[in-house]
């Protein structure tokens, strides 16, 4: 259950030894806290030294910074600690706050906070924990934009544009047994421009998740053609067994790292076979299958004895290869050939590969970040727009309309999502302590 009545402390600097840690307090009781440690009142913007308890005979010189609300992160009372950074001094001092009444703050509850209270959208909040983690400077940038509220702005026209459509579509149904002439085409037109809006929305905000959680790729095909040696060449380490033996890799090795400025995390996999006896095999190619299903990218990696070998991935892209050029001719295969033994043609691999994932060779994306949730609802508007559109408007207007309420609604979740505190609390759970 989300609570604002506590007060709340958590170390917001990283754990370990270093010149200075910081310790954040937030909730209404902060003033009353504040006032224990430094006999003084809490007032906006102030900084104080203190000498703070640790135990009965030692105290610790601290720098506190204090916060009126609405004026602090969280938009609440809110004091800052800082002492020197031994984890030791921390633990002694947030174990003094929590005395003092405060409780340990859960991950990403100041954030969340800071949403509950109207500081910060949610995309926003989404944003901080993001520049946190953010590891090119790419996607710094592309977080910085989100932060400032552009993919908001963005949505916010989105959501705009259909609402419009919406109102117009309702209205008629509100006059339909008054015999206005109800304009069907404006209606469908109107509807259709909406849908290459969303269409192409979703194009961008697909790169703005790749920049921002990294493309999700799997490495298939049948046995034996390479997958691992593969995996091993692109993560420039021994990651996956490599062995001429058929049907050496069972589980999915997953692995991220960067290929150019990007970041892929990669899934080797068992090779796809139908006749294999043995049930640990049948058991990888069946996560190998649920992989495929879940992924944004697919490298299909063929050899010389496997040419006609090609599975169609819905809705994926696919870069298909032929591997091991160093034993054939690649004539008429239309792949692009490789071979991994005597590194041939590799650097054209990781160029296709960048190209696959973002169509134009190089990423147009010049603005926001984004998360695969936000990526979801607009695919499941997408999904209710397309319902909607083949729909035959004059015979079945209120199913059309429920259509759209429903596409509507998965727009809506993106900037606020739920009532349920649990998943809200997903959400904030990936934030580190302290933020
Ligand atoms: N000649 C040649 N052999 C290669 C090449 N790449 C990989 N191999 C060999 O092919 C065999 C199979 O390689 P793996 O990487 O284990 O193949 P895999 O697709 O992961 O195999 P499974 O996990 O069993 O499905 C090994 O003996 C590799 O050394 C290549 O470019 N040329
Ligand atoms: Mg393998």
């Amino acid at each position: 259950m989300i609570s604002l009545e506590d007060t709340i402390v958590a170390c917001s600097s990283p754990l370990g030894v270093g010149a200075i840690s910081s310790i954040r307090v937030s909730g209404p009781d902060s003033g009353e806290v504040y006032t224990k440690i430094s006999c003084k009142e809490l007032v906006h913007f102030n900084v104080i030294i203190k000498e703070i308890p640790l135990a009965v005979d030692i105290k610790e010189k601290c720098v506190l910074t204090s916060y009126k609300n609405p004026s602090s992160y969280t938009g609440e009372d809110s004091f800052e600690i800082s002492c020197h950074g031994n984890p030791l001094i921390v633990d002694l001092i947030i174990d003094h706050l929590i005395s003092l009444g405060c409780r340990l703050a859960e991950p990403g509850e100041f954030t969340m906070r800071s949403f509950l209270n109207g500081k910060i959208g949610l995309v926003e909040a989404e944003a901080v924990s993001d520049l946190i983690h953010a590891e090119t400077l790419e996607k710094v940038r592309a977080v910085g934009r989100s932060l400032k509220g552009e993919f908001t702005t963005e949505i916010d026209k989105i959501i705009l544009n259909l609402r419009e459509i919406r109102t117009l579509v309702e209205s008629e149904i509100d006059f339909n047994d008054q015999e206005i002439n109800i304009d069907f085409s404006r209606i469908k037109g109107n509807l259709e421009s909406f849908s290459n809006l969303l269409s192409s929305f979703i194009s961008t905000t697909e790169e703005a998740v790749y920049l921002n959680e990294g493309i999700n790729t799997v490495i298939t095909g049948p046995t034996n053609v390479g997958k691992s040696t593969l995996m091993n060449y692109l993560s420039k380490n021994e990651t996956s067994i490599v062995s001429e033996i058929s049907g050496t890799t069972r589980d999915l090795v997953s692995k991220s790292f960067k290929i150019g400025n990007h970041v892929f995390n990669f899934c080797d996999t068992a090779g796809i076979t139908k006749d294999s006896s043995d049930p640990i095999e049948r058991k990888g190619i069946s996560m190998a299958e649920k992989a495929l299903l879940e992924c944004d990218l697919v490298i299909e990696l063929v050899d010389d004895k496997n040419i006609n070998y090609k599975k169609v991935y819905p809705d994926k892209k696919v870069l298909r290869v032929i591997n091991k050029i160093d034993r054939f001719k690649n004539k008429d295969t239309g792949l692009l050939g490789i071979s991994l033994k005597t590194k041939t043609n590799l650097e054209n691999l990781e160029e296709a590969l960048i190209k696959t994932a973002f169509g134009s060779g190089k990423p147009k994306l010049k603005s926001f970040s984004a998360r695969s949730r936000h990526l979801g609802l607009l695919r499941e508007c997408y999904k209710e727009i397309e319902a909607a559109n083949v729909i035959d408007i004059e015979d079945s207007i209120e199913l059309f309309a429920e259509h759209l309420k429903l596409g509507s609604l998965k727009l809506g979740q993106i900037k606020n999502p739920y009532s349920s505190d649990d998943l809200l609390g997903d959400i904030f759970a990936n934030f580190c302590i302290g933020k």
